[in-house]
């Protein structure tokens, strides 16, 4: 049975590995697994066939005979439990990597998120330009965080697991900002991440899903 996962038809990050489903990608790649890809338009993500399948009309799920998962973290969470190679086999490295992966997704995202998201919907409202200053604060203290925790260590734990494969997608939505700009090191660890051939042939992937779109 081929693993299917779904991802934008026209992605708005216009093909540079931002989003979700190139969590997912990324994980099958490392883990040698080939997968299928369904695409999908705005439109169809809030029809009832998709909506049966991920009850919030998002992108990406992941579908393999009759099991069908939504939520990058489940999904990356499901593919590093079922093969190897993105968690440690001794059963107290293989928490740690869990609970990174929990960290990049439930600490370190949301004020990367709370930072990005008011930039689409409410760049015109009287209280962005008060209030954005107090949520890059946050985004910088988290950073600082991770920056000290992480070092000179090249993964956060040891060898690189599915918590380094969120870390560095959460990451990455910094990328063009200034708020990687006083660690070297978190910039460093980000180009590692995209230098591993899996992260290549995922983000070559999902690019090749928008240059065709575009040259059409
Ligand atoms: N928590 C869920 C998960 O991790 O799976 C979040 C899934 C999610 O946000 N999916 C987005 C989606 O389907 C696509 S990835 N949005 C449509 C909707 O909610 O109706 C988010 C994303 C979109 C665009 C960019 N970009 O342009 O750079 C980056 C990331």
């Amino acid at each position: 049975m081929t693993i299917t996962i779904t991802a934008f038809a026209q992605s708005p990050d216009r093909g540079r590995g931002l989003a979700r489903d190139m969590r997912v990608r990324w994980a099958l790649e490392e883990v040698g697994q080939p997968y299928a890809v369904r695409l999908l338009t705005f439109r169809e993500m809030k029809e009832p066939t998709h909506l049966a399948l991920h009850p919030f009309g998002q992108i990406p799920t992941y579908e393999d005979g009759d099991l069908a998962l939504f939520e990058t973290g489940g999904i990356v969470f499901h593919i590093a439990e079922r093969h190897a190679g993105l968690l440690p086999a001794d059963a107290n490295a293989r928490a740690q990597a869990i609970t990174w992966m929990f960290a990049a997704l439930n600490t370190v995202e949301p004020p990367i998120l709370d930072r990005e998201i008011p930039g689409y919907t409410e760049r015109d409202k009287p209280w962005y330009a008060e209030r954005l200053p107090i949520l890059e604060g946050r985004v910088r203290t988290r950073v600082a965080e991770l920056s000290r925790r992480l070092g000179d260590a090249d993964w956060l734990d040891g060898a690189f697991s599915a918590g380094d494969l969120l870390m560095v997608t959460v990451l990455r939505r910094l990328e063009g900002s200034d708020l990687l700009g006083d660690y070297p090191n978190l910039s460093a660890y980000i180009a590692r991440g995209k230098a591993r051939p899996a992260y290549r042939r995922a983000f070559e992937a999902q690019r090749a899903v928008w240059t065709a779109l575009s040259s059409t």
